[in-house]
């Protein structure tokens, strides 16, 4: 994204502040640590106004990653959702990303967090294809990585917490500089993870499969819908541990994500994957998921709240 929205205003502890009187301190316990937990949330705007995907469940698991850090939001769930709603509303965004993000503040210097304040800040702007439009249409083209997800006992990767991103961005730079648009990384034991910031899927004829929540990676939110539009489109879906050559066998791979939406993957590892463009399932699976943002069929899961 390109920070040129000088003219938004962003939620910081209950209030709504000038885009560049958001600021916080240079000692705050987060920008020596990484002391933070936040969300990814996407609105979508259709005929019947702009609408928050999956807010409830964004919110919930802000604070169930809050919760593995000891840190205590000091407002309950339905505050942080009206937050998020107050946002997008005060910056008469239509289709937007929102970033609701927990940190420690300004209090003392030194590993232990538990005298630091907790600040909480909700942001949005506009937010384009993650992996870019061409790559929503044909596919991008991913590697695997050197860089392996944390074991289990290290860095809880249920968690989103800010200090993770390290690990994926490791991963992300080494996909840029060897001329992918993206990375899919391993767990600890080798099997297939997920992306720098999404889940992915394989299909193998008429079944999909995804990485169990064994493997080190995040229980994304876009995975969990993907999961049951693919059941209701009558294709049973399998999480299990999956091998990396497995990757190259399958007739489609995708990655899931809030920012990556559904972003069908076209080569791993310089390897063309199924028919080397966008496959059939995960364009059904695309067009079923705009389909619900967009209204033109009825959420019937409950997944939109209007502002
Ligand atoms: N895994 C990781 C590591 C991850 O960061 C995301 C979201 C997902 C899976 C998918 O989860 P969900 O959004 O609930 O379906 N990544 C967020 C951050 C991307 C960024 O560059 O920042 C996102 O998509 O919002």
């Amino acid at each position: 994204m390109a920070w040129d929205d000088t003219a938004s205003k962003i939620w910081i502890d209950g209030n709504m502040v000038n885009w560049n009187e958001a600021n916080i301190h240079v000692l705050s316990h987060v920008v020596h640590y990484g002391t933070s937990v936040f969300e990814g949330i996407r609105a979508y705007k259709n005929e019947n106004g702009v609408a928050v995907f999956r807010l409830k469940e964004h919110v919930q698991r802000l604070f169930d990653s809050a919760k593995v850090y000891k840190i205590e939001i000091p407002y309950t769930n339905e505050e942080i959702e009206n937050a998020i709603l107050d946002v997008v509303r005060e910056n008469e965004l239509d289709g937007c990303y929102i970033r609701p993000i927990v940190f420690r503040g300004y209090g003392e210097l030194g590993v232990n967090p538990l005298n630091c304040p907790v600040n909480v800040v909700i942001a949005a702007w506009e937010w384009g294809s993650y992996l870019g439009e061409e790559g929503m249409a044909n596919g991008v083209d991913i590697g695997v990585s050197s860089w392996r997800k944390p074991a289990p006992d290290t860095f809880p990767t249920l968690a989103k917490c800010g200090a993770n991103y390290m690990n994926s961005q490791l991963a992300k730079i080494e996909a840029i500089e060897n001329g992918f648009d993206e990375a899919i990384m391993l767990d600890y034991e080798g099997h297939v993870s997920e992306g720098s910031g999404e889940n992915i899927f394989l299909v193998e004829g008429e079944k999909l499969y995804t990485p169990s929540m064994a493997s080190s990676n995040l229980k994304g939110i876009t995975r969990d819908s993907i999961m049951t539009l693919a059941n209701d489109l009558g294709y049973e879906v399998v999480e299990e541990t999956i091998s990396r050559e497995r990757l190259y066998f399958a007739d489609e791979v995708f990655f899931t994500g809030t920012a990556a939406e559904v972003t069908p993957i076209r080569s791993i590892d310089r390897k063309t994957i199924g028919i080397g463009k966008r496959g059939p399932i995960a364009e059904k699976l695309q067009k079923t998921f705009f389909d619900i943002v967009e209204a033109k069929i009825d959420d019937k899961y409950g997944w939109l709240t209007y502002i």
